[in-house]
């Protein structure tokens, strides 16, 4: 594991990515992971549901977090909306993997989007190399939109599979490996990807996605996000509305919708 690091903005524009950040102690770490697994029990499985911070209270205040988002705005200023999200499990000895991709490919977001959001992988488990951490490859974020693919493999995690059409230099790769508590950062235009699970805890990752309300949806219509921290001057996304606890009815059933909408875009 590598030693966590202040943020710096330099590393994080050069490479388009940055890790290991601190943002909480492994044992507050197993406390959100233990709220997450208490939900998974009575509620059913959290894996890549859209939005999570409008059903799990843990979710939100991890979106919320004060050491998180001051390395967000680091990156795309002190306006930010947090916009979509998920948890990514892999269990243990779990084949899933995800292909090499860039995000902003299908997001919908427009073009002025790269500089201005950036996603948050957060681990509540150990997320190394023999567990299926995320991989990237540095200053990729710097060549633009590339030609993806579908596959139809059905161990990929993403929903349509996408994979970049490039030979992938494997000994340029980096692995983002994360012990719980600690998050990477990453840009949208960065080419990305992990290997299937092969230890024995599950892998746990919240994903986060922060972006400027400058950000324009091009393709879905009333799109939403939760203002967490400045102001929004743009009003481009509606506001989410507020949980008030865990599967608050209200909260739940706008993110079921908006989670049906969501797949109908990104599997189009
Ligand atoms: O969690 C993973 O394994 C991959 C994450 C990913 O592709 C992403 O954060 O965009």
């Amino acid at each position: 594991m590598n030693t966590p690091r202040e943020f710096c903005a330099d590393d994080y524009r050069r490479d388009g990515f940055f890790f290991p950040l601190q943002i909480m102690t492994s044992a507050e770490a197993a406390g959100h992971r233990r709220r997450l697994e208490e939900a998974e029990a009575r509620h059913g499985p959290m894996h890549y549901r859209s939005k999570p911070f409008l059903l799990l209270t843990s979710a939100m205040e991890l979106g919320r977090h004060p050491r998180l988002l001051d390395a967000v705005e680091k990156i795309i200023g002190p306006d930010i909306l947090l916009w979509e999200g998920a948890y990514i499990i892999k269990e243990a000895g779990d084949p899933r993997f995800v292909s090499w991709h860039q995000d902003l490919t299908y997001w919908g977001l427009d073009d002025g989007a790269g500089e201005a959001c950036v996603s948050a992988w957060i681990a509540l488990s150990e997320a190394g190399a023999a567990s299926g951490c995320m991989r990237a490859l540095p200053g990729t974020h710097t060549m633009g939109k590339l030609r993806h693919r579908d596959t139809d493999d059905e161990q990929n995690i993403l929903h349509r599979g996408q994979e970049v059409v490039a030979e992938i230099d494997e000994s340029r790769t980096v692995d983002l490996c994360l012990a719980p508590g600690e998050a990477s950062l990453h840009h949208g235009w960065v080419m990305h990807a992990s290997k299937p699970n092969t230890g024995d805890d599950r892998r746990i990752g919240l994903n986060l996605q922060f972006i400027a309300p400058s950000v324009r949806q091009l393709v879905m219509k009333d799109d939403s996000a939760t203002l967490v921290r400045g102001r929004d001057r743009h009003r481009h996304f509606r506001p989410d509305p507020a949980p008030h606890g865990d599967f608050d009815p209200v909260a739940a059933d706008f993110q079921r919708e908006m989670e049906r909408r969501r797949r109908e875009v990104w599997s189009a």
